[in-house]
């Protein structure tokens, strides 16, 4: 068994750990050579069954875009970052200074991040609308809730090929629609306009081809079924 062999089945046991023991081999001797943070980040279980959105977001769609293709975005990032500077950073300073690597690294943190926010902000939540604070601060910004729902749909519409739709909190503590092409999020530095993503609409094909097809519209007015708006305040209210 070479090392990076051994790395692995290291990794596999101790799946779930921040740290992990370093090891090396010398004079073919297992020695433990230091302990630090890898590159090891996981993909989030989700808090509900693959059938939990229907009927808008099928089971087949979302166990394929769980399993495969956000669990390969981790696996991506986790190979982009092992061995590097970025490897004992939080996804969030990775993102956040992001114009400073490789390709890979936004890609698939950005991948990471994304999908994670995704699944958090789903639940079948038929007509729900936000409330509190987050419905005040949706007012003050875009006028009303269904001003709101427009713009964002517009968004989400609007973007050419694949990424997402953001409602984002700025620095001011204002709200924003933004959107992003690929992978990008509004916390890195490469993209035009910052902030804290509150909500976010994945627009990639993945997300909904197998029950929509080319009906990207109909997806988006779905999505309106099934938003978590607590997840949502709670995000808006802590997020900086
Ligand atoms: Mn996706």
């Amino acid at each position: 068994m070479n090392r990076r062999d051994f790395l692995f089945s290291t990794s596999l046991v101790t799946a779930g750990l921040f740290t992990q023991k370093y090891f090396a081999f010398q004079n073919n001797n297992i020695i433990e050579r230091s302990t630090f943070k890898m590159a090891n980040f996981e993909l989030p279980k989700l808090g509900y069954d693959y059938n939990a959105l229907e009927p808008y977001i099928d089971a087949q769609t979302m166990e394929i875009h769980h399993s495969k293709h956000h669990a390969a975005y981790v696996a991506n990032l986790n190979k982009a970052i092992e061995g590097t500077n970025l490897a004992n950073k939080s996804l969030n300073d990775i993102l956040a200074n992001v114009s400073k690597s490789p390709v890979a690294v936004r890609n698939n943190g950005g991948g990471h991040y994304n999908h994670t926010l995704f699944w958090e902000i789903l639940k079948v939540n038929k007509d729900g609308k936000p409330s509190g604070k987050l419905a005040s601060a949706i007012d003050s910004a875009f006028g009303s809730f269904e001003d709101f729902k427009k713009k964002f749909s517009d968004a989400a519409t609007g973007r050419f090929g694949s990424g997402w739709a953001w409602l984002i909190k700025k620095s001011d503590g204002s709200l924003a629609v933004t959107s992003t092409p690929n992978q990008d999020n509004p916390l890195m530095d490469v993209v035009e306009e910052k902030g804290f993503p509150v909500l976010g609409l994945d627009v990639w094909e993945h997300a909904y081809y197998l029950k929509y097809q080319n009906r990207r519209p109909e997806y988006i007015s779905n999505f309106w079924n099934i938003i978590n708006w607590d997840v949502v305040s709670k995000r808006f209210e802590s997020g900086k």
